[in-house]
């Protein structure tokens, strides 16, 4: 049987990067799409991590583009017809986007533009992975404190805003025009690669600092907001599982437990034998301009319609985590 040929787009980044061995190791032939970046290296340095065989290596091709370079997008469609494209790639830092909001509504929502005209114009075949974001709730939370598909989405900041337009795009572009489009509204997932300025990452890194005598303080923003955390791996799985099933839809990916970013710090402190009420500073520079306080997803139709369940606890995840900076700190 023929192989089946994926797109992803954002294969640099910590999705990508877990997603391309799930894929490989599924025996795909996969496609990265690669921003140029001044530092060659730091184009595949997640990739590495991944530390493929030989086997697994031939079956990645990479290609420079850039969902804002609308000619690059139409072209890679249009020379690989790829059965699956999974569209990672975004300004993915919901307080940077505070900073450069144009360039977020830009990447983030016309570059979905971008990906589905093209689609549709010339490999109207391919399904569509669409990384949707609970960040485009913000404040809205069900009686139950759950958030949904149902649940009205007010999102609270650039980049949550930027995925809505996508999210309602992707929709729009399955019914009018009737492409296999769907998407993930995925919950906060965290893993050894995740970039180093989200919460778990920054804590996980900066207390081992600490520990190893490295640094004295970490300064830190608002402790008080509660977030859905799993791990990127299982998210991934996810999104495989999403494609697979034969009708196009949106789906729910989270844990349902949520956990706030003081929680985070206790634990991570205590399991290297410090009280972070020593170490952690809370630094105004760090606020979000309007702060989203409380995320918790029922991914309930997930589990019971594709049997996904995350493997990972919380406890598990940051456990690899800190082993991880214990061995390069
Ligand atoms: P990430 O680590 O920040 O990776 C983002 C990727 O997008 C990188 O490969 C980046 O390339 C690429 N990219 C950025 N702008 C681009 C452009 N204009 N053209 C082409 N590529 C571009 O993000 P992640 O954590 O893997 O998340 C993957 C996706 O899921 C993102 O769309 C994110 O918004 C969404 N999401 C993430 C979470 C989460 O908790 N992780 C939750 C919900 C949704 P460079 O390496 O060159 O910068
Ligand atoms: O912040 C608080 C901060 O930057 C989590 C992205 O993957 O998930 C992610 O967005 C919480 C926020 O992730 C610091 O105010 C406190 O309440 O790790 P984060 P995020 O903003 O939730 C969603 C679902 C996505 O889609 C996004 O792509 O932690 N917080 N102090 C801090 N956050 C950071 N980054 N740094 C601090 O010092």
């Amino acid at each position: 049987m023929r192989a089946k040929t994926a797109l992803i787009t954002g294969i640099s980044g910590q999705d990508g990067s877990y997603l391309s061995t799930l894929l490989l190791e599924s025996g795909y032939h996969v496609i990265g799409l690669l921003r140029r970046q001044s530092v060659a290296e730091n184009q595949t340095s997640r990739l590495e991590e991944n530390g493929w065989s030989n086997d697994l290596a031939e079956n990645v091709e990479l290609v420079y583009g850039d969902l804002l370079d609308e000619s690059s997008i139409t072209r890679i469609i249009h020379k690989y017809q790829p059965d699956e494209v999974y569209n990672l790639a975004a300004m993915s830092h919901v307080r940077i986007s505070y900073d450069i909001p144009s360039f977020t509504i830009q990447t983030n929502s016309l570059g979905v533009l971008n990906l589905l005209e093209a689609i549709r114009s010339f490999s109207p075949a391919s399904k569509f992975y669409q990384a949707s974001s609970s960040e485009m709730f913000g404040n809205s939370i069900d009686p139950d404190g759950f958030q949904r598909l149902t649940t009205p989405m007010h999102p609270v900041s650039p980049y949550g805003c930027s995925k809505l337009l996508a999210y309602r795009l992707n929709v729009h572009y399955r019914q009018a025009y009737d492409l296999h489009a769907t998407s993930g509204i995925l919950f906060n997932h965290e893993s050894p690669r995740r970039g180093t300025n989200f919460v778990t990452n920054k804590v996980v890194k900066g207390a081992m600092l600490i520990k190893k005598g490295r640094q004295s303080t970490l300064e830190m923003g608002n402790l008080e907001s509660f977030r859905d955390w799993g791990h990127s791996s299982d998210y991934v799985r996810a999104m495989h599982l999403i494609m697979q099933h034969n009708e196009a839809r949106d789906w729910v990916v989270s844990t349902g437990e949520t956990r706030s970013v003081r929680d985070l710090c206790e634990y991570v402190f205590s399991k290297l034998n410090l009280d972070y009420n020593d170490f952690v500073v809370v630094n105004p520079k760090f606020y979000r301009k309007e702060e989203l306080n409380i995320l918790k997803g029922d991914s309930q139709v997930i589990r019971s319609e594709l049997g996904w369940k995350p493997e990972y606890s919380f406890e598990d995840m940051i456990d690899e985590m800190i082993e991880y900076w214990n061995l390069r700190i």
